[in-house]
């Protein structure tokens, strides 16, 4: 069996680990957002990629959900002895081994598929890591400063941890999107994939960038499997981060349905067969299979059996 995943950082990271455990003799690939990756002191960092990377690899520090376990800040506070900008990104000394290794690859001129596999290959993932796209691809935020009311763009990384999403965000811009593809290997694992799961991620930020790179969404539509997605609301809100300041912002409702019917009914256009949300949540979404089923990935059993749930529901169990 082979199972496509679209995954963000931390919601996606500890969804494949548990379909890993839940599936552990499939064929499993993940296609990872990169929109939130950035420049920061010269080097070029992509969370998402590192989150399932490290989360996987068994080096995540879990209560984060990102950089490393057992990290320390040395670099970090020389940085600011320094007064170098910028002071509020946290760079773990050891999570700074993975950006020196990823830069220097870049710039040698390797695709960042092919320097993910590279970094993969210390962690041994146990599933094939792709990022969306080898192009680079940038959510930028435009908000309205609060000082003189003028728009004003800002990295999402300077808008999601400089300032917490607490400036009010207008839109999201996918910075070279245009000119992006899907990465190596992005399209034949969705043509022979047995189903593909939308993880419970960042439907705007995450899941929404990862189909706004050109051709993705109409591989996604053309794969023989089922689409199956899973709610990254439950009971209504958030389960950690500030995906409800995305939301909004598409016009999505911050519930179960709001983003199922966002995601919409393969069967009118949209992608799902299935959608699975918590017991404490309803949704009705005409032309989809919704079911009901325990979505909190608290531990590694609740997750595998999430997955199991995922799977059963994409009639591949
Ligand atoms: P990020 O890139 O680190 O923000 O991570 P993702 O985009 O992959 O996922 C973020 C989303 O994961 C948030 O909107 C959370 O609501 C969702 N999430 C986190 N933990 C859980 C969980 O245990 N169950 C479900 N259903 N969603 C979760
Ligand atoms: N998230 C934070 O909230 N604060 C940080 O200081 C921070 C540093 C950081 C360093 C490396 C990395 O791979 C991820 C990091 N993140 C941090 C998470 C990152 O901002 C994620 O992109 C968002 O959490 C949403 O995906
Ligand atoms: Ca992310």
């Amino acid at each position: 069996m082979d199972f496509v995943v679209l995954a963000g950082g931390v919601g996606g990271a500890r969804f494949l680990r548990g379909l890993r455990a839940a599936a552990p003799e499939a064929g499993i690939t993940a296609i990872v957002n990169t929109g939130d990756d950035v420049t920061l002191h010269g080097l070029r960092i992509c969370p998402d990629l590192d989150s399932v990377v490290y989360t996987l690899g068994g080096g995540i520090d879990e209560e984060r959900g990102w950089g490393r376990a057992g990290e320390s800040w040395t670099v970090k506070e020389e940085l600011t002895g320094y007064g170098a900008d910028p002071d509020w990104f946290g760079l773990g000394d050891r999570d700074l081994a993975t950006h020196l290794i990823r830069t220097r690859m870049l710039d040698a001129g390797y695709p960042l598929s092919q320097v993910t596999a590279a970094l993969a290959d210390r962690w041994q993932p146990g599933v094939t890591v792709l990022p969306m796209s080898d192009e680079r691809v940038e959510t930028h935020v435009v908000v309205t400063d609060p000082e003189d009311g003028r728009q004003r763009a800002l990295h999402f990384q300077e808008w999601w941890v400089r300032y917490r999403a607490e400036l009010p965000p207008r839109s999201f811009v996918q910075v070279g999107v245009e000119s992006a593809r899907p990465a190596p290997g992005v399209t034949e694992a969705l043509a022979s994939a047995d189903a593909v799961l939308l993880a419970p991620s960042n439907p705007v930020v995450s899941i929404g960038t990862i189909l706004g790179v050109p051709g993705l969404r109409d591989a996604l539509l053309a794969t023989p499997g089922r689409i199956v997605g899973v709610s990254p609301i439950v009971g209504g809100a958030v389960v950690r981060g500030m995906a409800d300041k995305c939301l909004p912002v598409l016009g999505i409702e911050v519930s179960a349905e709001g983003v199922g019917r966002h995601y919409g009914a393969r069967a009118d256009g949209g992608l799902l067969d299935a959608w699975l949300v918590a017991p404490e949540d309803t949704a009705e979404i005409p032309g989809v299979d919704v079911r009901r089923v325990p979505l909190l990935m608290s531990n590694p059993d609740t997750t595998a059996a999430l997955a199991r749930a995922t799977l059963d529901a994409a009639g591949v169990r």
